[in-house]
């Protein structure tokens, strides 16, 4: 059973007309550091045994499959606040789509507007209510000049892309370290480009309808100690729990 908490009803009609809701003091600024520290040592790590790990013009880096990485992230991925609000959006029994840290390295370019996987596989107009939903993790005070997400406010309403004729109108997700941002994944949204000597650092937690395929297949990722570990809400946003109708 999930211990999660819904949004307030004020967080939760901003996240219906906007597209998104930030917020505040989910980590306090300690835990984001040590949280950072921890990305930045994986990001190190995987770059010297793979240095085509990079993006964007090689200035910035993924890290994938966190929850087999740190137990950390085994437990952020279960906090109450941001669980709750996935939950709010994709259903009590949505499971997890991929979690990632997102590094944007001083000189990276804008990542490029879009909206969340798989949604630009599937017919138009998409519906108005979420099939994915992402969090990003604030770890560093995310600004216009270090490369603040952008996102189009409204556009998750939209059920489409940008086509030639839109002006979308960008808007930078600015906050403080320890904040998430939960978005609707039909929001047109990007990293945008850091015009700072520092790396800026989020992770991305993306959760899906269970009816979904995840981005990762987490049966398949999960170490045998991660699984030891895991709590029952654990093992449902691993899939464990989200087959329908299986039988033996
Ligand atoms: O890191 C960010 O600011 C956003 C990344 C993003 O848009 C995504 O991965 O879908």
């Amino acid at each position: 059973m999930s211990t999660s908490l819904p949004l307030s009803d004020a967080e939760r009609a901003s996240l219906d007309e906007n597209g998104y809701v930030t917020l505040p003091g989910i980590l306090t600024p300690d835990e984001a550091r040590a949280v950072r520290e921890r990305v930045m040592e994986l990001a190190e790590a995987e770059r010297a045994a793979d240095p085509d790990c990079v993006y964007l013009d090689g200035k910035s880096q993924r890290v994938w499959n966190l929850v087999n990485k740190d137990e950390i992230f085994e437990r952020l991925v279960q906090h109450p606040r941001t669980l709750g609000a996935h939950e709010g959006l994709l259903g009590d029994d949505c499971t997890l789509s991929s979690f990632t840290a997102n590094v944007i390295g001083p000189g990276s370019p804008e990542g490029g507007i879009h909206m969340d996987s798989p949604l630009t596989a599937l017919p138009t107009p998409l519906p108005q209510y979420a099939l994915v939903a992402n969090t990003v993790w604030l770890l560093d005070d995310f600004t216009e000049e270090n490369g603040a997400t952008y996102c189009v406010p409204g556009s998750h309403l939209l059920g489409r892309l940008p086509t030639a004729d839109d002006k979308p109108k960008l808007v930078q997700v600015t906050g403080s370290a320890g904040s998430a941002t939960i978005i609707h994944g039909s929001i047109w949204h990007g990293s945008a480009s850091n015009r700072t000597d520092r790396h800026r650092v989020g992770l991305l937690g993306f959760f899906c309808r269970a009816v979904l395929k995840p981005q990762q297949n987490h049966m398949a990722l999960a170490t045998p100690d991660m699984l030891a570990r895991a709590t029952p809400v654990m093992r449902r946003l691993l899939g464990y729990s989200s087959q329908p109708g299986e039988r033996a």
